[in-house]
């Protein structure tokens, strides 16, 4: 296997990293005495570092190497697209025929009348583009005072400042995000850290009722939509109960409020189906997808919208678009992409073959004395690390420390499983196969003892007061 980049010694690489590079989501003076980790190749499911060391990446890079790493047919249409038109823009009464070919395949695969697109460069300023579009939709339907999008707490819908704003992660608000008027938040579905006697379908129901209190408080003639990830991904796979959904749709059909589903993580394959949306039969005025779209290969999201709203913001001008809304590259290489889904019926692998094999192993890991709760829908999972499952205990440590152990034994035994607070999560790429899995499932057992031994001796297995 060629390798382009680790022609220098690891050590070298992480010190001119450590001396020009800020990562995203790090402490970066921290990262900098230790050293990142080099990834230099990858084939598959697994990468390759530059010691040469095979890592299972199971989270997929970041949710969104769906089909896999090394397919060719992807480079091969980069190259040619950069060659015949490396760059238009659709603004000014022009278009390309990848934006052409990827809007209409977005429009067959999307469901219900999800049948147009508006462009972007990545899940966040898709989400940025949704903010102004459901806006400016209630405006040129002769209803401006219907402004306000309500949003979750633990949402995750992006890193600008409108995406931040609307997701609920509090380490995020707590960093440069100004209060944008018009964004409201109820809680989340996450009956295991937060459902306490009630039943987990009680729960969901409750919760989905914060958003008919919520629209009751501040009149629905104000609320533009609601948003939310059919199962939220960033915040630690929070798979809904059975009863939140539907509840959810109901309270949007009575009260003319939009519903925005962010499929950035759960859209093209990750949920079972081709949209999380189909999963739990929603029927949403707006999708934001990005991620899946390309798996990964180049940066690129969109908005689809159904007919109607596309036919009421086509009705004067929305001043609104990014320099590389449907760049042809990143247009021509998401398109290939999709195609390959199609044609290999990536889906099909997931409902048959490669969802069962890991709804089984992964299931095996609720028998380890530390885990608790163990979620899995589709090829997204999670499970709640915790000192004492029978009453779903968090740790007396801070949140996030036996997580955080848990993800460098993860590493250290070369698997790439996050965690979210106490939580670990996995999205690995569509594509593995039950062999793939099962050695998944090996690294996850063996840092999950290594991580319980190493708290037991630390007398970190302490229950929360
Ligand atoms: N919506 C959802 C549901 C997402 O998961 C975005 C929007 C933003 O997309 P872009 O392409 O702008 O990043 C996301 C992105 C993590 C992590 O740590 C998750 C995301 C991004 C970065 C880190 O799990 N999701």
């Amino acid at each position: 296997m060629s390798t382009l980049a680790n022609l220098m010694p690891t050590a070298e690489l992480q010190a001119r990293d450590a001396a020009h590079h800020i990562h995203p989501f790090t402490a970066n003076n921290a990262l900098a005495q230790k050293g990142a980790r080099v990834i230099t190749n990858a084939e598959g499911v697994f990468l390759t570092d530059s010691d040469g060391e095979r890592i299972l990446d199971a989270m997929a890079g970041l949710w969104c190497v769906n089909i896999g790493y090394g397919r060719k047919e992807l480079a091969d249409v980069a190259a040619r697209q950069m060659n015949e038109l490396p760059y238009y823009n659709t603004f000014f009464q022009t278009t390309h025929i990848p934006a052409i070919d990827l809007a209409e395949r977005l429009a067959r695969l999307a469901p219900g009348n999800l049948n147009h697109v508006m462009f972007a460069s990545g899940g966040s300023e898709a989400n940025d583009t949704n903010m102004r579009l459901v806006r400016t939709y209630w405006k040129f339907l002769g209803k401006p005072s219907k402004q306000i999008v309500i949003s979750r707490w633990n949402a995750y819908h992006g890193s600008t400042v409108a995406a931040s704003a609307l997701g609920g992660m509090a380490g995020m608000h707590a960093q440069g995000v100004p209060s944008l008027a018009g964004i409201h938040h109820i809680g989340q579905p996450n009956w295991w850290a937060e459902g306490g006697d009630m039943s987990p379908e009680d729960f969901g129901l409750m919760r989905a009722r914060e958003l008919e209190t919520a629209i009751k408080e501040l009149g629905a003639e104000n609320v533009a939509a609601f948003i939310a990830e059919p199962v939220q991904g960033a915040g630690g796979v929070i798979v809904p109960p059975s009863t939140y959904w539907p509840e959810i749709q109901r309270i949007c059909d009575e009260n003319e409020i939009l519903l925005i589903a962010d499929e950035v993580i759960c859209g093209f394959g990750r949920t079972g189906n081709w949209f999380g949306t189909n999963t739990y039969d929603i029927r949403p005025d707006v999708m934001t997808v990005a991620k899946g779209l390309s798996s990964g290969y180049q940066p690129i999201g969109a908005s689809i919208v159904s007919d109607e709203v596309a036919e009421v913001i086509g009705r004067d001008e929305f001043n609104h678009g990014y320099t590389y809304a449907g760049h042809p590259v990143a247009a021509a290489v998401a398109n290939e992409n999709l195609r390959i889904m199609e044609d290999e019926d990536v889906v099909g692998h997931v409902q048959r073959v490669a969802a069962p094999h890991l709804a089984k192993r992964w299931a095996e890991l609720g028998d380890h004395p530390m885990v608790g709760e163990v979620k899995l829908v589709g090829m997204m999972g999670s499970i709640a690390l915790t000192p004492q499952k029978e009453t779903r205990a968090k740790f007396a440590s801070d949140v996030g420390t036996i997580g955080f152990m848990c993800r460098e034994r993860c590493f250290a035994n070369n698997l790439i499983m996050r965690h979210v607070g106490d939580r670990m999560i996995i999205s690995p790429p569509l594509v593995i196969q039950p062999l793939e899995i099962d050695l998944l499932i090996a690294r996850a057992k063996t840092a999950l003892d290594e991580t319980y031994e190493a708290a037991t001796k630390q007398g970190l297995m302490v229950p929360a007061a």
